[in-house]
């Protein structure tokens, strides 16, 4: 079984979130980190830390894959940020030109300081083009609102009507991550694999949103199927890893702390 974990990813320049926690997440965990860069987000300390992000180019997506894919034959993939309708069609045609043991989806919809409309055309390419190729898509609240066409999601049983509808646009699992966005003292996630709904609990680690917990909690799943762990073994570990990291989290000048483990 291949010890590579691939990942296809945006770089997030402050390091927080993107490819950087990605790649740092299959250091920790052991495995050996490959990735390939869609799209480059820089915030900006000048305009409130606002988004400013460039797309790479389709090309040079398309190269970066070969690259990777051919020198490490890859077996699990994880799917971060795309960003457009170009590279979203460029990623699908390279993911289904391969087989897979996993891939795993973390649909990043939105980034501020994209066009709105833009963000729109991005939602419904990675609906049709990406979901039907993924193994395991792990949605936060507002994505899996997007995605199942439902309002708000409020309770545990909306997270889990969110993620059958979601299953049936292909995903074999769905892991609907409750955070901060639901009430309580728990942050609650719902997992869908086809037939039953678990639910994961830990407690929630104050109020704030942590830079990086979507990107590491998906990338620990990547690294556990890599592995060789079972989807939900691999999923239970993510969220303790995803926990301890945002215990553990680091500061810095930017409005938002990121997961961190500290010095191992
Ligand atoms: O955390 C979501 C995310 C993923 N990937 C990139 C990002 C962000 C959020 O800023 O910039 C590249």
């Amino acid at each position: 079984m291949s010890v590579v974990s691939y990942v296809i990813a945006g770089s997030e320049a402050t390091g927080g979130a993107g490819i950087q926690a990605d790649l740092r997440t299959f250091a920790q965990l052991g495995t050996y980190g490959v990735g390939t860069i869609t799209c480059i987000v820089s915030f900006d300390p000048k305009a409130g830390w606002g988004h400013r992000f460039v797309p790479v180019d389709a090309g040079v997506i398309a190269d970066q894959i070969e690259a990777a894919t051919v020198a490490h034959e890859p077996e699990v993939v994880k799917i971060g940020m795309l960003g457009t309708p170009a590279t979203i069609s460029t990623v699908a045609e390279a993911l289904a030109s391969r087989t897979w043991r996993h891939v795993i989806v973390d649909p990043v919809l939105i980034c501020k300081g994209q066009e709105p409309g833009a963000a729109f055309d991005t939602d419904n390419a990675l609906r049709a083009e990406i979901l039907p190729l993924a193994t395991v898509v792990t949605p936060n609240l507002f994505e899996a609102a997007t995605l199942a066409g439902m309002d708000d999601l409020t309770s545990v049983d909306d997270l889990a009507e969110a993620a059958r509808r979601i299953a049936d646009l292909g995903p074999k699992y769905v892991i609907v991550k409750g955070g901060v966005g639901l009430a309580g003292d728990e942050a609650v996630d719902v997992v869908f694999d086809g037939s039953d709904i678990t639910i994961l609990r830990a407690p929630k680690v104050g109020d704030e949103r942590v830079s990086g917990a979507g990107c590491v909690f998906a990338a620990a799943t990547t690294a556990e199927l890599t592995k060789g762990t079972d989807v939900l073994d691999a999923v239970r570990a993510a969220k303790e890893f995803t926990h301890r990291g945002i215990v553990g989290r680091i500061s810095s000048t930017a409005p938002f702390d990121a997961v961190w483990h500290g010095q191992q």
